[in-house]
């Protein structure tokens, strides 16, 4: 990948591998494994990996699945599989096999040579859609990143793969002096991108730290899970919305103004997906700044997919990988315009009893959740008394912007203010020269001010 105002450090050759591995419209043959810890979830057990096959542009030629105990070390697959995906390979004239699951090299390697047409795993095809997708620059950086730590270990079969798909150009493979050259540049290249990603994420950190005194909520949740439209519908943002997977890979933050309450900072974000490439999860931690620093999550689920409650989990996995998994989360069960039966929609509530169920298509439990919103942020305000002398202008105009003031006198040369505020900007307050005094009761409050010293 090469991208504007970049220097090119990797190699010609390789950026071409990259080009040459990626899926574009070729015809695919998927495969899914079942294994004890990692069972198919539907019915449809290709289901995922068609729709990411699929987004990254491919023509699905045949589905083959294999239920195992263990895998085969070797070849992931078991020899009898191996032959009748061989033989649906020259049926079908196939020029790509998708594994849904994660191969090492060396299986890779291995069903290469047994197939003699590419062989891509879960991950590469998650990967490929990034790299695709990726517009922003840092977008770009995060994906680039990714990619080459997980092509790191793979050169040397990325090589062999290549000459063999390529009709025998240089079907020796490389030499091992171009090998350790590749090896030399892509290291160099980690760790220039490393260094610029730290710069995008301090200037990220110091960009998201700034807003935060705003109520900021960021929307989280499975790709497709209608995060995109959930925040046209709250913001007007004109957000891209599209059926597909990974349709957002870049952060928006929108305004959303709510009536007789005040404003919003809302984020979307990247969707997550199970199984997430670790590489991807970990360089993306720009770009989910915003998630990290927010006060409030909206998990978004599609709660018209059968698989919903496993991808409930799986993003929690995620949350967890970015340390977000204690942060104030509200449910939202979305798409319930899409329910044939409701029943699926108790079972889920059942599971989740404070989740809000709402359509970002129809509007449907909106103003449930916007009550919701507003109460989860609130719920941290404190009722203070504030005392300073005059020369205290910067905190009393503070005050004046970030609380609400219901009460406030002059004595001689000191304000006395009675106010709401949230919790977490007290500190900001509380300096030398101010006395803060919490009022915990209803009472204390219509008392007259006590005093302390
Ligand atoms: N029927 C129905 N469809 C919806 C609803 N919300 C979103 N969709 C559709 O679901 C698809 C995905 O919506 P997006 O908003 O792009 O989903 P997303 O979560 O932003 O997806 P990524 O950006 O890929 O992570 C689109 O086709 C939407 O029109 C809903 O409430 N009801
Ligand atoms: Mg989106």
């Amino acid at each position: 990948m090469n991208f504007e105002g970049e220097e090119k450090v990797i190699s010609k050759s390789f950026e071409q591998k990259r080009i040459d591995l990626s899926v574009g419209q070729e015809k695919a043959i998927l495969v899914s494994v079942s294994l004890p810890d990692r069972p198919w979830l539907t019915a449809d057990p290709c289901g995922e990996i068609r729709g990411l096959a699929e987004t990254a542009g491919a023509k699905v030629v045949k589905e083959v699945t294999q239920k195992r105990h263990d895998i085969e070390p070797g070849t992931y697959i078991g020899k009898g599989k191996l032959n009748e995906l061989n033989e649906a390979v020259i049926a079908t004239d196939a020029e790509v096999v998708l594994f849904d699951n994660d191969l090492s090299p060396g299986q890779t390697r291995n069903l290469e040579k047994a197939l003699g047409v590419k062989v891509i795993d879960r991950s590469e095809l998650i990967l490929d859609i990034f790299a695709h997708r990726a517009r922003s620059l840092e977008a770009k950086l995060q994906v680039e990143l990714a990619q080459l730590e997980y092509s790191l270990p793979r050169l040397k079969q990325m090589w062999s793969h290549l000459s063999r798909h390529n009709g025998g150009i240089g079907t020796r493979g490389p030499g091992e002096t171009q090998l350790e050259e590749d090896r030399r540049l892509v290291d160099h290249r980690i760790r220039d991108l490393k260094t610029k990603l730290t710069e995008v994420q301090g200037r990220k950190e110091r960009e998201v730290r700034s807003r935060a005194e705003e109520y900021t909520v960021s929307l989280v949740g499975y790709t497709n899970a209608g995060k995109s439209r959930l925040m046209n519908r709250l913001t007007d943002a004109g957000v891209y919305v599209e059926n597909q997977l990974f349709s957002t890979l870049d952060t928006r933050t929108r305004q959303w103004h709510i009536k007789d309450w005040g404003r919003i900072l809302l984020s979307d974000t990247v969707g997550f997906i199970r199984d997430l490439p670790h590489h991807l999860v970990a360089s993306f931690k720009a770009t989910l700044e915003e998630t990290r620093q927010a006060r409030l999550l909206l998990h978004v689920v599609d709660a018209s997919n059968p698989t919903a409650e496993a991808q409930f989990h799986a993003v929690q996995k995620v949350l967890q990988e970015l340390d977000c998994h204690q942060k104030p989360m509200i449910l939202v069960l979305n798409k319930i315009d899409q329910l044939n039966d409701r029943s699926d929609l108790s079972l889920l509530l059942r599971l989740h009893p404070r989740a809000i169920a709402i359509s970002g298509a129809t509007g449907e439990g909106i103003e449930e959740l916007t009550e919701t919103v507003i109460e989860a942020l609130t719920a941290d305000f404190i009722d203070a008394e504030i005392r300073t002398d005059m020369t205290h202008g910067k905190i009393l105009a503070y005050l004046n912007l970030h609380a609400e003031i219901y009460y406030q006198v002059y004595q001689e040369n000191e304000v006395v203010m009675r106010c709401r505020l949230p919790r977490h900007l007290l500190h900001h307050v509380a300096i030398p020269g101010v006395t803060v005094h919490e009022l915990n009761s209803p009472l204390e409050m219509s008392l007259p001010s006590p005093s302390y010293e």
